[in-house]
């Protein structure tokens, strides 16, 4: 009998992670990369690229990085004709690269919106897209999309961010659907609140060194009272893109520390003396935990 560990290995697959230069794209690429895949990544410019092939190389990771910008069809096909030739064909993707406007929703011109949707919901499509044929000729494919927990709560400011992802949402069972008849899972990830440049703004120290409101605002809605790191999702990543999970298709997984399922308490209460300093350069401190 095949001991279930086995399940969890990816060699000899293919993973693309696009927008993986930093962030969460490079610590699901990193853990793809520990269970025996290649990895293949993109990102918006050479300089993000750059800083990403320098990243994975201090990581003792082989990896393949092109610029590709996930909203341009042409550009984002020749990047997977490149990597099939290369390397035989994609087994997995994750659609990872994403922006955020934090604007009021009256305020935001249509422009702004249209850039988010373009690259947090087009995006997705347009890469699920390209890589559905080879992976339907292969008999098997494994894509995994970045939802949120904007997927199933709004909040102020972030309107086009929200739309896009809970439309990836319906995009993840849509694939799903179409698609789960040739063996390929189409599930998301959908974190909670992590320490990224993505989200830094919202635990930057005021001026007289005391906590971000948002800052404690999070503590005091997530049971752990802490920020979740990209260590954190790093598991559930490897797990959606493995053997182990291919009866389960269609899903946002929320590994969000329990803010999904906690009404949350008096931010008031909380005692910030128990926390460590956050690091503006993103990383939780391990004294957070
Ligand atoms: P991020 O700041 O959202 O950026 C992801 C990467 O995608 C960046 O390198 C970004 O480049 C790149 N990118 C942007 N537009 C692109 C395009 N058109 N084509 C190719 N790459 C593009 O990073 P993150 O915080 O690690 O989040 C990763 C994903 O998880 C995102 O989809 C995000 O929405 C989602 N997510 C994040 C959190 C969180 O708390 N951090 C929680 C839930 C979901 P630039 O640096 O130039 O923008
Ligand atoms: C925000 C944050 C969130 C996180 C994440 C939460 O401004 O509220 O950026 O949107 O990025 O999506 O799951």
């Amino acid at each position: 009998m095949e001991n279930i560990l086995d399940k969890f290995k990816l060699d000899g697959k293919v993973a693309w992670v696009t927008g993986a230069s930093y962030g969460l794209g490079l610590a699901y690429a990193t853990a793809f990369a520990q269970a025996g895949a290649k990895i293949v990544f993109n990102d918006i410019n050479q300089e993000l690229v750059d800083k990403g092939l320098a990243a994975y190389k201090e990581r003792g990771i082989e990896v393949y990085g092109a610029v590709c910008d996930v909203t341009d069809e042409d550009a984002v096909a020749k990047f997977v004709a490149d990597v099939t030739e290369k390397f035989g064909g994609i087994d997995i993707l994750v659609n990872n690269a994403g922006i955020i406007k934090r604007i009021p929703m009256i305020e935001m011109t249509k422009k702004q919106w249209d850039q988010v949707i373009s690259v947090d919901l087009t995006g997705p499509f347009v890469c699920s897209k390209a890589v559905l044929p080879g992976m339907i000729k292969k008999g098997s494919g494994k894509i995994i999309n970045a939802c949120s927990m904007m997927s199933e709560l709004g909040r102020e400011t972030v309107s086009a961010y929200a739309a896009a992802k809970g439309g990836l949402k319906m995009l993840t069972r849509n694939i799903c659907s179409e698609y789960g008849q040739y063996n390929i899972q189409c599930n998301a990830i959908g974190p909670g609140y992590i320490a990224t440049p993505q989200t830094a703004p919202l635990r930057k120290r005021q001026a007289d060194g005391s906590m971000a409101p948002f800052d404690r605002f999070i503590r005091s809605k997530t049971p752990a009272q802490r920020w979740g790191t990209t260590e954190d999702l790093m598991g559930l990543a490897v797990f959606l893109a493995s053997p182990a999970s291919d009866f389960i298709n269609g899903q946002v997984v929320y590994i969000d520390g329990g803010i999904t399922a906690y009404i949350g308490q008096d931010p008031s209460q909380l005692d910030e003396s128990k926390f460590a300093q956050v690091r503006e350069d993103d990383t939780v401190t391990v004294g957070d935990k």
